[in-house]
C-alpha cells in the first residue's frame, strides 16, 4: 500500500528567454533578455527574464532595462520584447507532455505546475528519479525546452527542492531527508515568510528552517497568530498535506437544499442536512480526500445568507464527524439568530489527499 505521496515540482528555465532561443537558436549563445518595455523612452521598462549568460552579467527579473543594458554593454547581447501569445502556447504544450505522465497536474503559473506521480512510481523515490529523468527526456525530444524537477513527498518541500538546483536540475527529498535538507535553510525561503517576518523571527533568535521546527509552537501563535503561527512550525517541519488539484478541480464540495418549509425545528432541519451530507460525502470518498473545514449555510426568510464553520484539530474522511459538527454548528446558529430557515446547506473544504496513516501535524504536539 502507498503510504507517502511523491510530488513533483515543474518549472520552466528562463521560460520566456528559452522560449526566444527555441524560435530563434541563432542567439542561444548570446546574453537574452526579454522585457516588458513601456515606450516612453527607447530603454524605459523592466527584465521579465533572462537567459543565464545575461544572468552571469547580473541581470535579473524586474531590473530596469537600461541598467540590464549597462551590465551588458560590450557583449552581443539580445534584447526582445515579451510576446505573451507564443508562450502562452508552448506552455500549453508543455502542459500537455506533462499530464501525460501525472496522476493529477495543478497549474501554478504559465511555467510551473505540481504533479502528484505517488501512483505512477508507485510511491517509490527511487523510481521517481529515473521517472523523472524519462520525463526531462521526453521534453527535450518532442518540445526541446528544458526544465527543473524537485521531488519530495509534497509541494512545499518540491518547490523548495526545485528552486535549489536550476537550470536544468533534478532535486530528490525522500521523506526521512525532509528535516535535515531544510534545516539550515534560512527562514524566508519559505512561502509567506517576507521581510518583515525574516525581521521578526531574527530578534526571536529564528534564523534557519531548522531554528523555527523546534521553536515553542504556543509562543508562535502568540506572536504570529494562530493561523500564521501553525503554519510557519508545519511548514518548517516540512509538513505539508495540501493536494495536488486539478485546474477547476474543487477546492470545497458543498450541497444546499430548500426545505420543504419554513423552520427553527433542529430535527427537521438536520434532517435535511443528513441528506446533504450524504452526497458531499460520497463525492469526498470519490476524490479520496480528507477535510479539515465543515460549514453550515442558511438562508433565511429574509433571504439574508449567514454560514457557520468548524475547523478540526487533524484531517477526516468521516461522514460521522460531518453530522455531528453540523449538529453543533446547527445548534449554535440557532441560538444566536431568530429567523426561520429557508435553505440550508453542508461544505466541507481544507482538503488533503493523503493516507490516514501517515504523518499528520498532531504528531508535533
Ligand atoms: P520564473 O520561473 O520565476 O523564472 P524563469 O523561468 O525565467 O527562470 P528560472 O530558470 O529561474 O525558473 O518565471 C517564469 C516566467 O515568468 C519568466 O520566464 C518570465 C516571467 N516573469 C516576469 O515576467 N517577471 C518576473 O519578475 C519574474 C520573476 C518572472
Ligand atoms: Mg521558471
Amino acid at each position: 500500500m502507498v503510504t507517502e505521496r511523491v510530488i513533483m515540482l515543474v518549472d520552466l528555465d528562463y521560460f520566456f528567454a528559452q522560449c526566444e532561443e527555441l524560435r530563434n537558436p541563432d542567439i542561444k549563445n548570446k546574453p537574452v533578455v526579454v522585457g516588458v518595455y513601456s515606450g516612453r523612452t527607447e530603454d524605459s521598462g523592466a527584465v521579465s527574464t533572462s537567459n543565464y549568460i545575461a544572468r552571469g552579467y547580473g541581470v535579473k527579473s524586474g531590473m530596469p532595462l537600461f541598467m540590464a543594458k549597462r551590465k551588458l554593454e560590450g557583449t552581443d547581447a539580445v534584447f526582445l520584447h515579451v510576446d505573451h501569445e507564443y508562450y502562452d502556447e508552448m506552455s500549453n504544450k508543455i502542459m500537455e507532455l506533462l499530464h501525460g505522465y501525472a496522476g493529477s497536474l495543478e497549474q501554478v503559473s504559465v511555467d510551473e505546475a505540481y504533479l502528484d506521480v505517488t501512483v505512477q512510481v508507485d510511491g517509490s523515490f527511487e523510481t521517481a528519479r529515473e521517472y523523472a529523468q524519462k520525463i526531462k527526456q521526453d521534453a527535450k525530444q518532442k518540445l526541446r525546452v528544458s526544465f527543473s524537477i524537485g521531488v519530495a513527498p509534497n509541494k512545499l518541500v518540491a518547490k523548495i527542492a526545485c528552486d535549489s538546483q536550476k537550470p536544468d536540475g533534478l532535486t530528490i527529498v525522500k521523506p526521512e531527508d525532509v528535516k535535515a535538507f531544510l534545516s539550515p535553510m534560512p527562514v524566508n525561503r519559505l512561502l509567506g515568510v517576507g521581510k518583515k517576518t525574516t525581521l521578526k523571527m531574527e530578534q526571536m533568535d529564528i534564523k534557519t528552517i531548522g531554528d523555527l521546527a523546534g521553536f515553542n509552537v504556543q509562543k508562535l501563535i502568540e506572536v504570529f497568530g494562530r493561523t500564521l503561527g501553525l503554519y510557519f512550525y508545519t511548514a518548517a517541519n516540512g509538513v505539508d498535506n495540501t493536494p495536488v488539484l486539478e485546474q477547476g478541480e474543487a477546492e470545497s464540495i458543498s450541497r444546499i437544499g430548500t426545505l420543504k418549509m419554513d423552520t427553527r425545528n433542529l430535527e427537521f432541519l438536520l434532517q435535511k442536512t443528513t441528506e446533504l451530507t450524504e452526497d458531499v460525502y460520497r463525492e469526498v470518498t470519490e476524490k479520496r480526500l480528507s477535510f479539515k473545514q465543515i460549514t453550515i449555510h442558511a438562508v433565511l426568510t429574509d433571504l439574508t445568507s449567514k454560514t457557520r464553520m468548524t475547523t478540526l484539530d487533524t484531517p477526516s474522511k468521516d461522514k460521522g464527524i460531518i453530522n455531528k459538527t453540523v449538529r453543533a454548528l446547527m445548534e449554535k446558529f440557532l441560538s444566536e439568530s431568530t429567523l426561520e430557515i429557508r435553505r440550508v446547506g453542508v461544505k466541507v473544504s481544507g482538503f488533503s489527499r493523503e493516507e490516514p496513516k501517515q504523518k499528520q501535524l498532531t504528531g508535533f504536539f
